[in-house]
């Protein structure tokens, strides 16, 4: 009987964790593609996403994207407990190179590594001319934040070809929909559905490379370098800081403040390192009011070589 009892117990037990992956339900199918840009460079571009729900019925929000493909490639947001399917189509014209998605902070088996066999010691997890390949993607509790996707295959079996476009950027809202921020001089809990703007700045060298996540009119709009960003006077907006290449930066913001994830820690400059990022909210203005308020990497050579844009903040009225 207790024998009994202890078994049904870890039944249930050994139950739990796949009871508590599936509970939120959505899966998003999506279907990127790697092409190359008239520049030479190389991007991924949005074919395809559409949301299933519980229920099994799906929402096609493809129209959210550009419908070119872009540096950085494609802002994926999804909330924690979705799920993802990513198939990855090779539209890299004159190459038969194997082309690939490895994407950080997020649950995956190894057959979703997005590496070649000589990697990962299963497959070759890459898209070949005529043949896609597909990722899943487990946005499990704890993965909240802004993460990196990039190729790991293309033009070197070990390395990829982020360095030439291939990246873009994947962003988890945590499950309660609300995420500290420094507004009014107070540290508070905000609505991730009162966000207007989200900006994506990859630092990439001595180049900023944005996107924008405009949540007024749910589109994503590809600023490409060094940008100027817009925003209203009292505008919540998110700032998604990445890096990429080789170098390590220091971005800074003028005359806006805001908080170091899960700290106290007041900032107005971060250090980001290669694949390292931050995400933040500004209240835009607040403060110091409209104004064309510049925003730069502060390591001093990066600077000289142009690495800045603008934040222009226009009056509410
Ligand atoms: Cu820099």
């Amino acid at each position: 009987m207790l024998k009994n009892i202890l078994f049904i117990g870890w039944a249930v037990f050994t139950a739990l964790p796949a009871f508590a992956a599936t509970d939120s339900g959505k899966t998003h199918l999506i279907t990127l593609k790697a092409a190359r840009l008239d520049s030479g460079q190389l991007a991924y571009q949005m074919l395809s996403h559409k949301i299933r729900d519980e229920s099994g019925s799906e929402q096609n929000v493809t129209g959210r994207y550009a419908k070119e493909p872009s540096i950085p490639g494609p802002a994926i947001v999804m909330t924690e407990g979705d799920k993802a399917e990513v198939t990855l189509v090779h539209g890299i014209e004159g190459s038969n190179d194997p082309v690939s998605i490895h994407v950080h902070g997020v649950h995956y088996k190894i057959d979703s590594d997005g590496t070649m066999k000589i990697l990962n010691k299963v497959a070759d997890e890459a898209a070949f001319p005529g043949k896609p390949y597909t990722y899943k993607w487990t946005a499990a509790p704890g993965t909240a934040g802004a993460w990196p996707y990039h190729d790991h295959t293309f033009g070197n079996p070990k390395l990829g070809a982020e360095d030439k476009g291939l990246y873009g950027t994947l962003i988890v809202n945590p499950k309660s929909g609300q995420i500290p921020a420094l507004i009014d001089g107070k540290i508070q809990q905000v609505d991730l559905k009162d966000i207007k703007r989200e900006f994506i700045l990859w630092m990439h060298e001595t180049t900023f490379w944005g996107m924008e996540v405009n949540n007024i009119v749910n589109r994503q709009v590809p600023l490409w370098t060094n940008p100027t960003l817009g925003a209203r006077e009292g505008e919540l907006v998110r700032f998604h800081v990445i890096g990429l290449g080789t170098a390590f930066h220091t971005f800074h913001l003028h005359a806006h403040r805001w908080i170091q994830p899960g700290t106290t820690h007041i900032l107005d400059t971060f250090n980001v390192g290669p694949i390292q990022r931050e995400s933040f909210v500004v209240k835009a203005g607040e403060g110091v009011g409209p104004g064309h308020w510049h925003y730069h990497c502060h390591v001093l050579q990066h600077m000289q070589s142009g690495m800045m844009g603008a934040f222009m903040v226009v009056g509410s009225k």
